[in-house]
């Protein structure tokens, strides 16, 4: 320890406030944390850097932006009495609907009190003869904590390329995770929107029909399932209200988190030609996301039965469009159906039939630069007055990236991370004593997952590492190097034969220093990786270190 970090220290010891844990992050998974915690009796600081709750739906406030999980699966799963009162009016509720329900459940269960909003935690440092960790914020508070937990999120990090003279344009840019309170003004104006996944989808065919003229940038074009969105009735709700016990072990054990009453699905050989397309029909028929694992067994391993689902797929991009060509620039030809992520669509591709919409396809005139009034392609120039960027997030790592972590030894997280990612589970790092986090990488979450259910299993089995640690009169509880090796070992042994290691680039992956490609999520299933996490909690977390 140098003098510098020794007067920090003492002073820090000096006057920090000191509590069991702190939680970082008030979204989804924060909101449970931060609960389980108090309940288990733990003094619980929490900080959130949105002046409200909700995380991801606090920020992503732009025009249409909605759920992809259908239907009563995108909730809160610790408490059956907040099922019992829980209240939806779409089968895939909006944002605004789902921001409320967050914040009616902090009141409800007086949450708000444990958290101190518009203030981002920008460092956390480990001393290892307290075992404790000193947590800073941008607004100079300090804390002291046993155990520290991120909630921040896989995708909360934005990304806005750096485009050639972007900071010429005149007009107003914003990027989707980042839409301001107040809205922005897009009723007859020129909008141009670069992106075309789940969010561009989303936002593009909600503000066509309201804007002047739509220039779409598109680079990848993607599959998408249309949506089934009804609303919801009182029969629907009285029915939800008495499934829970059903549904509860049911999502828990199934593959992405969602129950659907389709069983086992065939192998793509059981199946003749016509009993295939009658198959795809009838799961397409949902206007969810059941198509998405659920035609055949081996969908997503198999090239044959890929192709068969891709091919579907995009003969429905092809219905939809009347134009042959702008059909065909929308349609996915370099990657399968689900192996990236599948969003769902209202409206989208028939979108590109109006008059005042534009589709420009980077593959054929990539954008070159911006200027003043609007951006050049390698053929035309393009004019606008609003730029949105529905452009992504840095995935999984992002939100950590940005606090300055340091564990035993003073090792920084974010150079640990940057020699080659690792993980235990996707909730420790070996090296990084009572940290936890969730929604990170090497867990189904970190991809594929109805996020309630997946964090509220991460958050449980958190809770869980932590009551033990306490249970046993240790100060600290870590996984072994060997549990961590042998964890990505278990991690890329789920990725063998997966069609998705072997496609392209999309926020699933990640690139390592070497080149190596990885992909983020754990494919086993989040059965199989609740039985893991169960079985190492079960023998006393065998192959963690406790002291
Ligand atoms: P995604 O899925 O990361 O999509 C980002 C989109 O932005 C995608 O279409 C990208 O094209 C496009 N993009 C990114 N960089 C560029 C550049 N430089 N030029 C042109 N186009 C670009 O983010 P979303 O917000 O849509 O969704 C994230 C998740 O949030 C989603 O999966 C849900 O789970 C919720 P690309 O495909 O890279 O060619």
């Amino acid at each position: 320890m140098d003098s510098q970090m020794a007067r920090e220290g003492s002073a820090t010891h000096a006057t920090a406030e000191v509590v069991d844990a702190v939680v970082v992050g008030a979204g989804i998974s924060g909101i449970y944390q931060l609960y389980r915690l108090l309940e288990d009796g733990l003094t619980v600081k929490a900080f959130e850097a949105a002046d409200g709750v909700g995380g991801v739906w606090f920020w992503n406030r732009y025009p249409g932006a909605r759920v992809d999980s259908h239907f009563p699966h995108y909730q809160f799963w610790f408490s059956k009495a907040l099922w019992e009162e829980s209240n939806w009016t779409e089968r895939f509720p909006a944002q605004p609907e789902i921001e409320a329900y967050f914040n009616r459940v902090v009141d409800r269960f007086d949450l708000r009190r444990h958290i101190t909003f518009g203030t981002r935690v920008t460092s956390a440092k480990y001393d290892e003869d307290s075992a404790t960790w000193t947590v800073r914020t941008d607004q100079g508070e300090v804390v002291r904590t046993r155990f520290l937990i991120f909630n921040t999120g896989g995708l909360s990090q934005p990304v806005t390329p750096a485009f050639s003279a972007l900071e010429r344009f005149q007009g107003q840019t914003v990027h989707t995770s980042r839409w301001p309170r107040e809205g922005v003004p897009l009723a007859g104006k020129r909008v141009a929107v670069v992106g075309t996944a789940a969010t561009g989808i989303q936002v593009i065919q909600t503000i066509a029909p309201i804007v002047a003229q739509l220039t779409v940038f598109q680079r990848t074009p993607n599959y998408a399932v249309s949506m089934h969105n009804p609303k919801i009735t009182e029969d629907d709700l009285a029915w939800m209200r008495s499934a829970y016990d059903d549904l509860y072990p049911s999502v828990h054990a199934s593959l992405g988190g969602f129950h659907f009453d389709d069983g086992d699905p065939p192998l793509y050989d059981d199946l003749s030609p016509a009993e295939r397309e009658a198959r795809l029909e009838s799961l397409w028929s949902h206007g969810d996301l059941r198509i998405w694992a659920g035609t055949f067994a081996d969908g997503l391993f198999n090239p044959e039965a890929a192709e068969c689902i891709s091919d579907f797929a995009r003969r429905k991009i092809r219905e939809q469009v009347s134009d042959t060509r702008t059909a065909e620039k929308l349609m996915p030809r370099d990657h399968y159906f689900g192996t990236r992520r599948v969003p769902l669509e209202n409206g989208y591709f028939r979108t590109f039939d109006r008059d005042n919409v534009e589709l420009v396809d980077l593959r054929e005139t990539p954008l070159e630069s911006f200027d003043e009034t609007g951006a050049k392609t390698s053929t035309a120039h393009y004019a606008f007055d609003v730029l949105i960027f529905a452009t992504g997030f840095e995935a999984g790592t992002g939100a950590l990236d940005q606090i300055d972590i340091r564990g035993l030894r003073g090792a920084s997280l974010r150079e640990t991370w940057q020699e080659r990612l690792r993980t235990t589970l996707g909730m420790q790092v070996h090296g990084f004593p009572n940290l936890f986090m969730t929604m990170a990488p090497f867990a189904p979450s970190a991809t594929h997952c109805n996020v309630p259910v997946c964090s509220d299993q991460q958050c449980n089995w958190i809770a869980d590492a932590i009551a033990f640690d306490r249970e046993q009169g240790k100060a600290w509880l870590q996984p072994s190097r060997e549990t961590e090796a042998w964890w990505m070992a278990t991690h890329q042994q789920s990725l063998e034969s997966h069609l998705m290691a072997q496609n392209p680039a999309s926020w699933y992956h990640r690139v390592e220093r070497d080149g190596t490609d990885t992909v983020l999520g754990y494919q086993g299933g989040i059965d199989e990786y609740r039985r893991v996490c169960d079985e190492l909690r079960a023998g006393g977390f065998r192959g963690f270190e406790l002291g």
